[in-house]
């Protein structure tokens, strides 16, 4: 296996033997035959939608499949197979509805018949391998690896804004366009360059058609203390970004006597309307994804894994957990969308919290609506000096020790600086009390990592308040990364000109260093360092 695509591959180089996530060498051949069948499909749905020919069908299917090798999504070997087998089946058809002279590219690639069993399908996989040549050039390969993580992290967010049914066509065709050319030899640096650029741009859509979902649906955040603790009662808990899940749960389980708690990047849910006008959507249980192994086995209640991240589910709890949507565990049960009645029983049938527990609270629902009401105040604060920086300090959180860095940059930032965050990051520091600035709290929950959207909504309205560019602002972002939407939103941010971003623990593994290098001329980004250098650094 080779697997480089996210922030704790082996060693910063790649996964060979096995994932440090956990996943086998036979589900990582499994994903590369998925990619490389996607990457078919994609050619036939590039040129048939040059004919004017779109299918639906595709291109659900073609987010879905995507979103699903995305770090910690789908982990199910039988899952894989049974997508390479549709990815087939909707290539084929494909294929029947093109006109009878296909374009070159179409002709010069004649498409591949895969294995219709498992130990075969894996045996082609690895003989397929990876799908941007690893023995070609460094800076080709790291541009198009670059590109596919972008595409991956835009699939993730479309999808998310296909089940609240928002799509933009705009999206599926970047998707194939680009999948379509990977590999493509007549294509330079500077075409990829381009490409990727413009993966930052569709992500921007795609980030924006998601928010409007949300939004739509539930209604804009607003701030809303979540306890901690617990209540005495049966129970559920529900972990991942989709909120649909998470409302289908909520109306299914109304005057069951059941609570539903969230867990990880739900957190934000209880600040949407929609969502917190349920008495039983409880609390928050638990930490970022990381700790899952050792916080689940102590819920009295099953758990629901809506999206990433999963972790290999323990003796002591793999009855209680249930996947959904693009989630797969092999031997975990999954629950179809919107049908939870199994989650149910289990939850009637586990003895659920003995008791009440108060374990204090957290305040969300800060995203761009309820920031930008107070933009005002923010806008005196600056301007009277009481306001001096703002951080963004946001992304997603992981085991490795480097991640202290965000939890003590937080501590360490100045009474007179806010810090807005997002993603599963916060966890580092959500509990920190840090206190006011006037009315306005210095820690504001803007919401999940799909909600990058509203951050930059945010200082984009500051900047138009202040009359100046983004860069001009007394505002600084400091990421934290580890999967592939997070690489999406760096390249959505690079393509909006953001410069001067801090990225950490580590940089990407398939960031070449003259790729990097082109990154530090262009954008000014840069490694974290220190905590108290990069502080001083910002707020000189
Ligand atoms: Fe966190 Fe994991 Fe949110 Fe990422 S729960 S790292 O894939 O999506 O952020
Ligand atoms: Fe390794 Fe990350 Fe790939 Fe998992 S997703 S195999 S940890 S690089």
């Amino acid at each position: 296996m080779y697997c480089n695509q996210c922030e704790q591959t082996s060693k910063g180089i790649a996964c060979t033997v096995t994932g440090v996530c956990g996943k086998k060498p036979e589900v990582a051949a499994l994903q590369d035959v998925l990619l490389f069948a996607l990457k078919e499909l994609s050619m036939y749905a590039d040129q048939a939608r040059q004919e004017g020919i779109l299918d639906p069908e595709v291109n659900h299917f073609t987010v879905e499949a995507l979103f699903s090798t995305l770090t910690n999504v789908n982990f199910d070997p039988q899952r894989f197979l049974d997508m390479v087998t549709k990815c087939v089946s909707l290539r084929e058809n494909l294929k029947t509805k093109l006109s009878s002279s296909p374009n070159p590219l179409l002709a010069k690639n004649p498409t591949v018949a895969f294995a219709a069993t498992l130990p075969e399908l894996i045996k082609q996989g690895e003989e397929i391998g990876f799908l941007v040549d690893q023995k070609g050039d460094a800076d080709l390969r790291s541009l198009q690896e670059l590109l596919i993580y972008g595409l991956k992290g835009v699939a993730a967010y479309a999808h998310h804004a296909l089940i609240l049914g928002k799509e933009n066509d705009n999206i599926y065709a970047f998707i194939h366009s680009s999948l379509a050319k990977i590999g493509n030899p007549e294509l330079d640096l500077n075409d990829w360059l381009e490409l990727v650029m413009q993966c930052g741009e569709i992500n921007l859509a795609a980030m924006e058609l998601l928010d409007a979902a949300n939004t739509e649906t539930f209604g804009h955040p607003v701030p809303t203390e979540v306890p901690l603790g617990h209540k005495a009662g049966k129970c559920i808990l529900v972990s991942g970004h989709d909120l649909k899940d998470l409302k289908d749960l909520l109306e299914a389980t109304q005057n069951s006597g059941i609570n539903i708690y969230t867990h990880g990047e739900m957190l934000p849910a209880h600040g949407y309307p929609e969502l917190k006008k349920y008495p039983h959507l409880y609390g928050n249980y638990g930490t970022a994804w990381q700790n899952q192994k050792k916080e689940f086995v102590d819920f009295p209640g099953p758990i629901l894994m809506t999206t990433n991240c999963i972790q290999e589910p323990q003796e002591n709890y793999r009855d209680n957990i249930f996947t959904a949507g693009p989630v797969g565990w092999p031997g975990i049960k999954h629950a179809p969308h919107g049908d939870f009645a199994e989650v149910i029983a289990k939850a009637k049938a586990m003895p659920g919290f003995s008791n009440d527990e108060d374990k204090g609270s957290v305040m969300v629902g800060f995203a761009r609506n309820s920031v930008m009401g107070v933009a005002d105040q923010i806008i005196a604060a600056v301007k009277s000096g009481d306001l001096k920086h703002i951080f963004l300090v946001g992304g997603c959180d992981g085991a490795k020790p480097g991640r202290n860095y965000f939890t003590e940059f937080v501590e360490k930032t100045p009474d007179n600086t806010a810090v807005l965050t997002l993603g599963c990051g916060k966890y580092r520091f959500y509990d920190k009390q840090l206190g006011t600035i006037g009315d306005i709290p210095r820690l504001l929950d803007i919401g999940q990592c799909n909600d990058a959207y509203s951050a930059i909504q945010i200082a984009v309205a500051l900047s138009q308040a202040f009359e100046c560019g983004v860069n001009d602002l007394p505002l600084s972002m400091v990421l934290s990364w580890y999967e592939q939407k997070a690489v999406s939103i760096l390249l959505t941010l690079l393509y909006l000109g953001i410069k001067d971003i801090r990225l950490g623990p580590s940089l990407p593994a398939f960031v070449s260093p003259n790729v990097l290098d082109v990154l530090v001329k262009n954008f000014d980004l840069k490694p974290i360092s220190t905590v108290e250098q990069d502080l001083t650094t910002i707020l000189a």
